[in-house]
């Protein structure tokens, strides 16, 4: 029998905790193939949270406690992983919340995706049959459906639609090999940077619809405010997408003051000019995507075969010039030539970002 341990996060939630944990037993009664635990991982609640929890552990071997400082979210889940992972030591773990917000008899979904082979399994209220409450207001409603559409598109990963949810079954190894990087997000961001981490590892991530019911009782102890900052900036930090976009205006700056100082100053010849500048700036976008977007990935045939890379890379680049030249001059044709920079910016957005940063990742860069 595999083991699955459920840790649950408190802070002043003596309200939900009893309920939310003989919820969870009551589903353990209709799974064979799991030994379902639970860890209560309390921030110094002023209110009786430990005490409660202590009490029913006195009749549960399979409900555990551990008390720690209130340094935030991120900080309480880092210390339940690593204070399971070696006592415990589980298949899988599970992160949920104590205040009912999350359903314990999705439980048996999460474990059958897991048995399916998923390494990461995200409980989203984003994909059909799952929701967020009606009742939540407008503010809310927004932070949370926009933030996960900033995030999805931040790092350009669109097949995941719910980053923020609390509720996931993981397996063990990835959160071992996480643990690292995870010690610097002690707020909620570290939702974020758990799942990047473990998208760019490799990880099968999969997604189970989920009904996200609002509490009933105790407080939010969410503060939007420095999710979204931290978020914000975590995606500016880490998202390859982005520094793909700051390497593309890098390489646009010297692709444009090269053909300015030959052209203009040195009055090289036109075609000539034209010639270094554009490999000059192909270069520039290779090394600083080589050494920097994705450097968490590799060059597609290995280190050994770098010029042969190179030389794909200036395929596609070539590629995008021809889309560009064709694109704006065909604009021009139909709609005239006055607003040229406009045609020239929308083909750049709409077109050569897809078409490049689809291609890197077809043909010259892949996971480790
Ligand atoms: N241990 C611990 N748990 C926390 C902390 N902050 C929030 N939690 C718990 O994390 C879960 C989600 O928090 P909640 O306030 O409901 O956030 P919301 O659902 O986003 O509004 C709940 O079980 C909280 O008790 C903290 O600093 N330490
Ligand atoms: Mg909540």
């Amino acid at each position: 029998m595999r083991k699955a341990v459920i840790i649950i996060p408190t802070y002043n939630e003596a309200k939900n905790i009893n309920n939310v944990v003989e919820k969870i037993f009551q589903v353990q009664k209709n799974i064979k193939n799991w030994d379902l635990h639970v860890l209560v991982v309390d921030s110094d609640s002023p209110d009786n949270t430990t005490d409660i929890v202590g009490e029913l552990a006195k009749n549960n071997k399979n409900l555990h406690l551990l008390k720690t400082d209130k340094k935030g979210l991120g900080k309480a889940y880092v210390e339940g992983f690593n204070y399971i992972i070696d006592t415990l030591k589980p298949f899988i773990i599970f992160e949920m919340d104590a205040d009912l917000s999350h359903n314990p008899q999705d439980i048996p979904s999460f474990l059958n995706k897991i048995e399916k082979g998923a390494d990461f399994v995200i409980g989203s209220r984003y994909i059909s049959g799952g929701s967020i409450p009606e009742d939540w207001g407008i503010e809310r409603k927004f932070f949370s459906v926009f933030g996960n559409w900033i995030i999805r598109f931040g790092f350009m990963n669109l097949r995941v639609t719910d980053w923020t949810n609390g509720f996931r079954a993981i397996k063990t190894w990835i959160i071992k090999e996480s643990l690292p990087k995870l010690e610097n997000y002690t707020g909620y961001v570290f939702q974020v940077a758990l799942l990047d981490n473990a998208l760019k590892m490799g990880a099968r991530v999969s997604e189970i619809p989920v009904v996200f019911v609002d509490r009933r009782e105790g407080e939010s102890k969410i503060n939007s405010g420095q999710y979204t900052f931290e978020t914000l900036l975590y995606i500016f930090q880490y998202s390859s997408f982005i520094k793909f976009v700051i390497v593309g205006v890098i390489g646009f700056t010297i692709d444009f003051g090269i053909s300015y100082l030959f052209i203009e100053i040195a009055h090289t010849a036109v075609w000539l000019s034209t010639l270094i500048s554009t490999e000059m700036a192909i270069i520039s976008n290779f090394l600083l995507n080589n050494f920097w977007s994705f450097s968490h990935k590799k060059l597609k045939h290995g280190e050994n075969n770098f010029l042969w890379s190179f030389f794909k890379f200036n395929l596609v680049s070539s590629g995008s010039i021809i889309i560009q030249t064709l694109g704006v001059s065909l604009a021009t044709a139909f709609f005239g030539r006055e607003f040229w920079y406009i045609y020239k910016i929308a083909i750049i957005t709409f077109i050569i970002i897809p078409y490049s940063y689809i291609l890197y990742n077809k043909l010259i860069w892949k996971d480790k």
